[in-house]
């Protein structure tokens, strides 16, 4: 670097970002804050210890360098033991309508009423740093600020779990994680610990359904589904209950991504799900959720099939209609990773007035274990202090002291009741309004045991497979063959295949083959008759229920020098009508040079914008440019992996001898001709179906 350049950015002077307050100074640049240490000293030089001349050793006496160092050192805090790797952004709730005669909950009372919300979404079985596209199940936490308090609802893009008892925890993702003697895998259950264990807890096949089908690799948190999983209670100002179980409907339409294109996003893009959020709500394109509630009484879970306590069974929507009762907006990307999204701590047991837990016992169990592991990584029972768990209510306890107490009362009055009366004697209860517990009755033998109905195990798994479209089932088909196949115990795979064959004989058979079984293990044996008629529910289908546009979604164009601009600028205006976005993808990041002479940057070079990034690619090379991607590798996979994944593919004229070089076998419906700038709307219409599924069987032999 030029030695005038150093200087100039040591001192802030060319900064283009600058930070807020504290004490400025003067440069020819502007004012620029003084860099000082925590005590607020300020600071001469950060670019070298105190030394004895200038070879000479440190001193110990540099109370900068110790301090800086000394704070790097402790920068990281234990990561979540479960959903580590988060991402969360700021938005607010707003009501369709009052809920007054359900719920004395002070956020449903009124009509429009907005109450601000912070979201993490995340992974649950990676580290930190696991890449983002990990088929696993997704965290979908919202923490609500109510006036009544905070209100968590820690939810997951599945509305089904592994395990019906808490006390199961630690061994199912002890088993899911790393093996413990190698520390890998990562962020996989392709591995032996963990099909052991599901396939020696019968309670997990529905689970195992849902998380080989497509909804364990969204195409981004934006496009999944979210739910409360267990039944809770709403409670009426006349203490009336009525169960409850939430759900999260997204307005883009649910969308996946394929197996093959996940693992290479996990290569070219890590980060795709959080940067797909941050660039939605940087762009101002504000994703949204409805709330949607199945609202029932004791009459109906009496007769229901199955217990609406058993965390592993659903209340299909055909049963009992969802009801869409207010909208979750995400308007805001957070200002510090940390101070929010890691340090953000969900609660189960944050509820408000008016919603009240159920006996089911994985949430019982849940609601010791969130508290406890805040402690552990947040470090002080204070962690209610930091400003993204603090209420936006007023807080008045005589809770006191402990480390980094920030919200420290005044007065003489810690204690309560007390003499000193009117407010010197600080906060009293409001026996109306306060929380009251629902006054369910209950009572039996204490016994460690779970209820009969909990033991039905396969029915709704089979019930969850038959609602599935051809390509669904499918994708689970050979998403069970592929975990298996990491699988290196026989005997585990073959396990997993004699469950199967309680779920339903065809998937059981096409996984049994693509595992090359020798011949098909005895079916298990059900500790409950399976119910093998129950209806299909075509809710459950990711691809019955997908996008009625391609808002929200991503283009990829391949441009070269000369690229046709009439038609670049078609495909964009009919990408923006739509309300899709779109990047391009060039030879050089630096841009090409259009048929009309105009400079166009690129968003990507052609090796580091392969088309997994995209929801469609369009071909736009000039002749010349089609001959030179004819000869590079990257081009030949774009095109290759659009085909194999279903794409649809626009194309001009000139990118043609391209799908030769990519090893195209031939075109079908998928393929649009660019001819005229007209076609550019029939391309992105025909986006709108998402992907050309009928293509799918003719990629994959085996
Ligand atoms: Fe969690 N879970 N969980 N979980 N969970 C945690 O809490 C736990 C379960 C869920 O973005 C931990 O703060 C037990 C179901 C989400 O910060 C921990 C059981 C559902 C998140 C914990 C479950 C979830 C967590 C780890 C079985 C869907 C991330 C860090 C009884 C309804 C929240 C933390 C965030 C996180 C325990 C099962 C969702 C250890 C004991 C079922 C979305 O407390």
């Amino acid at each position: 670097m030029h030695a005038e350049e150093l200087r100039k950015a040591r001192i802030g002077e060319d900064s283009i970002l600058r930070g807020q307050g504290g004490e400025t100074h003067q440069t020819a640049g502007g004012e620029v804050p003084v860099l000082t240490t925590q005590q607020g000293v300020p600071v001469s030089d950060d670019q070298n210890t105190l030394k004895v001349g200038p070879r000479g050793p440190s001193l110990l006496e540099d109370f900068h360098f110790r301090e800086k160092i000394f704070h790097f050192d402790h920068e990281r805090i234990p990561e979540r033991v479960v959903h580590a790797r988060g991402f969360g952004v700021h938005g607010f709730f707003e009501t369709y309508e009052s809920l007054s005669d359900i719920t004395s909950a002070d956020l449903f009372q009124r009509k429009g009423e907005r109450t601000p919300a912070f979201v993490r979404f995340s992974t649950v079985a990676g580290n930190k740093g696991s890449p983002d596209l990990a088929r696993d199940v997704r965290g979908f936490a919202v923490k609500l600020y109510t006036k009544e308090g905070n209100w968590d609802l820690v939810g997951n893009n599945i509305p089904v779990f592994f395990i019906q008892d808490a006390i199961k925890f630690p061994d199912l993702i002890h088993a899911a994680k790393q093996e413990p003697d190698r520390g890998f895998p990562q962020a996989q259950t392709a591995h032996d610990n963990f099909w052991d264990f599901i396939s020696l807890s019968p309670e997990a096949m529905n689970m195992a359904l849902w998380i080989m089908s497509d909804r364990t690799i969204p195409r981004s948190f934006r496009f999944m589904e979210g739910f409360g999983v267990h039944t809770f209670r709403f409670v009426n100002a006349e203490g009336k209950a009525t169960f409850v179980k939430f759900h999260w409907k997204p307005k883009l339409g649910m969308q996946s991504v394929v197996w093959n294109e996940a693992l290479k996003i996990n290569g070219a893009d890590p980060d795709f799900h959080r940067r797909d959020l941050w660039d939605a709500i940087q762009a101002g394109d504000y994703p949204e959720w409805e709330l949607g509630l199945q609202l029932f009484d004791e009459d109906f879970a009496d007769k229901f099939p199955f217990d609406v306590l058993d965390a592993t069974k659903i209340i299909p929507e055909e049963v009992l209609p969802v009801r869409r009762i207010g909208r979750l907006v995400l308007d805001r990307t957070v200002d510090n990773f940390f101070a929010e999204t890691e340090q953000v701590a969900f609660c189960t047991q944050n509820i408000v007035p008016g919603i009240d837990f159920t006996n089911d016992p994985l949430l019982q169990g849940r609601n010791f274990s969130y508290l406890d592991t805040q402690l552990k990584r947040l470090g002080s029972p204070n962690f209610t202090h930091i400003p993204v768990n603090a209420p936006k209510t007023d807080v008045c306890n005589f809770q006191q002291d402990g480390h980094m107490a920030m919200r420290n009362p005044k007065g003489r009055a810690n204690y309560e009741p007390n003499s000193w009366g009117g407010a010197a004697g600080g906060p009293r209860e409001a026996p109306q309004r306060g929380f009251r517990s629902y006054p369910a009755m209950e009572s039996g033998p204490k016994r460690r045991i779970r209820p009969e109905l909990f033991a039905d195990h396969y029915s709704q798994a089979r019930q969850f497979y038959l609602s599935q479209t051809p390509t669904e089932q499918m994708h689970i088909q050979r998403a069970f063959t592929f975990e298996l196949s990491k699988v290196e115990t026989p005997a585990i795979r073959a396990r997993m295949v004699s469950h199967l064959r309680n779920v339903d004989e065809t998937l059981a058979k096409a996984v049994g083959d693509g595992l090359g079984l020798k011949a098909m293990p005895e079916a298990a044996e059900p500790a409950r008759p399976v119910l093998k008629d129950l209806p299909v529910s075509p809710a459950l289908s990711i691809l019955q229920n997908g996008p009625k546009d391609f808002a929200g979604r991503k283009i990829g164009v391949l441009v070269t020098d000369g690229t046709d601009a009439k038609l670049l600028a078609a495909v964009e205006k009919a990408a923006k009508a739509e309300g899709a976005m779109v990047e391009l993808v060039a030879p050089r990041v630096g841009g090409v040079t259009l048929s009309d002479g105009k400079e166009m940057p690129a968003k990507q070079k052609i090796n580091g914008g392969p088309s997994v990034l995209y929801d469609a690619v369009v071909l736009l090379p000039s002749a010349e440019g089609a001959t030179l991607l004819g000869k590079e590798a990257t081009a030949h996979d774009f095109v290759a992996d659009a085909f194999a994944h279903a794409k649809f593919i626009g194309y001009c004229e000139a990118a043609k001898p391209l799908f030769d070089k990519a090893g195209v076998p031939g075109m079908d419906g998928g393929f649009i001709a660019l001819k005229a700038p007209d076609d550019a709307t029939a391309f992105v219409e025909a986006c709108r179906a998402v992907r050309f599924w009928d293509r799918e069987p003719m990629v994959h032999a085996v």
